[in-house]
């Protein structure tokens, strides 16, 4: 990937704030500088909106205890933030992925609490807001993303009061009940507090966060927006605004003759069987897996699926694999899938495919066009683009999504064969219907979830999110009727929970 532009000096007027850069920087095997695009979903959904828009883009470049200057990249400035590698283990590793990861995800690993940790996390994000500040025109828009960044948006204000501040959770908002346990509770709020629209990803989200606010700070909170005081009054408005995919870049890549004929070959290395059941993940526990490979091990075991004509594809790129539990997770994954696969296996392909690495986009694409059935059963995930990005992709009449209740995609993907991933028995007989369905039924249901992510993409996404922080709110409530739900409720389906 070639990034050897300088940058210009000017500042931007729309500047995105994330953890991670959408590249990474990494030392090839010749001892080179390259650059690779970041894996996961956040660089997923915001290259596109980058790509287009233009201006800055401020984040680690994933090398720990190296300074980079800033440069151009696809038509915006890469603005890389430094780490040191004591950060990285107590910011990134420690306090973002070993305290709030799990306790946003509903507590299914253990959240650590260590007051370093807590101070490595301010320390940096500070860093951050100083070169937000730094960057950003005069009434810029700045758009902050992720739980690694929270206190981001009242820093920066503090700072730079001009600035038309957006913070988007990626993530779920996690419940009163679970939330309290942190002890840096009231930071994280009035952290959130600063900015002037925080959007989540499901209006859940931002019930539980103003729920919050009223009960854990001396904030007024009317319907969707609490008024702070603070350094004089501002109002900081909390939505949901689900997140999509490139739809359209994604279909037209699955289309194309190049992954049309990787598709082929790779039928052909599964042995052409009668029934591909697909899982892309990156390996995280909160994605389910080892649940979902118990699940289709024991259809196997119990011959519901024939392991000549049936095989299970699960891809899981590899992640955050310095956290303990994430190693452990890779152990279990591999031991689990060699169990099984020699119990149930014959001679020849093994009836579960597991690849333990990443695939390029393309690669991806064409697995989701050979995947008759797909399974997304994660334990709980903010949205998780690979149940759109297969929407997207499979072009056969005959898929199937299989989806768990506690994606935030399930409130927008409804006609998907729904399952609770914790109860195995009901996921395996939900597998089995997404199988057996009648073609008439799972056409039905395809169509209909495949105009849903086609009608909702990524720029409609940040539309609607940037349309609402550039009038800080204002639109949404002049075109409400009397009696129409409130801009909480915004984008639930038939069902009301603000
Ligand atoms: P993630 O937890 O990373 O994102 P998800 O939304 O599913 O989860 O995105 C994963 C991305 O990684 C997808 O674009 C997928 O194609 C890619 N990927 C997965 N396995 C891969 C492999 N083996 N090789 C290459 N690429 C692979 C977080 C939240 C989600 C939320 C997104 C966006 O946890 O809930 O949907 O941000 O907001």
């Amino acid at each position: 990937m070639e990034n050897t532009d300088p940058a210009s000096d000017e500042s931007a007027t729309f500047v995105v704030v994330a953890n991670r850069l959408p590249v990474d920087r990494i030392v090839n095997q010749d001892g080179e500088v390259d650059w690779q695009t970041a894996p996961g979903g956040l660089v997923t959904a915001l290259e596109p909106v980058m790509k287009q828009r233009g201006g800055a883009w401020v984040g680690w470049h994933g090398a720990p205890d190296e300074e980079v200057e800033p440069f151009q990249h696809d038509g915006y400035t890469v603005e890389p933030v430094p780490l040191s590698a004591e950060e990285v283990e107590e910011y990134y590793e420690g306090f973002s992925n070993a305290t709030l990861w799990p306790l946003y995800h509903d507590a299914v690993a253990f959240p650590e609490y260590h007051r370093e940790w807590f101070d490595a996390y301010e320390r940096v994000n500070q860093r951050f807001a100083e070169r937000t500040a730094n960057v950003a025109a005069q009434g810029a828009t700045v758009w902050v993303q992720d739980y690694q960044l929270q206190l981001v948006p009242r820093m920066l204000r503090e700072v730079r009061p001009d600035l038309n501040i957006g913070f988007f959770l990626h993530i779920p908002f996690p419940p009163m009940e679970l939330f309290q346990q942190l002890p840096w509770r009231r930071q994280i709020l009035e952290g959130l507090l600063g900015a002037d629209l925080v959007g989540f990803q499901v209006p859940g989200g931002s019930s539980n966060f103003l729920r919050l606010v009223r009960r854990r700070t001396e904030h007024k909170v009317e319907r969707d927006r609490a008024t702070v005081n603070r350094n004089g009054d501002h109002q900081c408005v909390a939505r949901a605004y689900p997140i999509s995919i490139d739809t359209q870049s994604f279909s037209d890549l699955a289309q194309s003759d190049e992954t049309k004929a990787e598709a082929e070959a790779l039928l052909e290395e599964l042995g052409h069987p009668s029934l591909v059941v697909l899982g892309v993940d990156r390996l995280d526990y909160t994605k389910g897996l080892r649940q979902r490979v118990r699940a289709m091990g024991e259809l196997f075991a119990e011959g519901k699926l024939d392991p000549h004509d049936a095989v299970f594809l699960q891809v899981a790129t590899p992640s955050r694999e310095r956290v303990d539990e994430y190693r452990k997770l890779r152990d279990d994954i591999d031991l689990l899938v060699g169990r099984i696969n020699s119990q149930v296996g014959g001679v020849g392909r093994p009836p579960i495919v597991y690849r333990h690495q990443s695939f390029p986009r393309s690669s991806l694409a064409a697995m989701y066009q050979i995947a008759d059935v797909m399974l997304v059963t994660p334990l709980r995930d903010g949205m998780n683009l690979v149940a759109k990005e297969y929407l997207a992709c499979h072009s056969g009449r005959d898929g199937a999504l299989v989806l768990s209740e506690f994606a935030g995609a399930a409130r927008e993907l409804r006609q998907a064969y729904m399952v609770n991933p914790y109860d195995l028995d009901g996921m395996k007989e939900a597998i089995m219907h997404a199988i057996t369905d009648t073609k008439q039924n799972k056409r039905r249901r395809l169509r209909a979830l495949k105009k849903q992510v086609a009608e909702n993409d990524i720029s409609k996404w940040a539309d609607r999110f940037l349309s609402d922080l550039d009038d800080k709110g204002q639109s949404v409530d002049r075109a409400k009727a009397p009696g129409e739900p409130s801009p909480s409720m915004f984008y639930v389906d038939g069902e009301q929970t603000s």
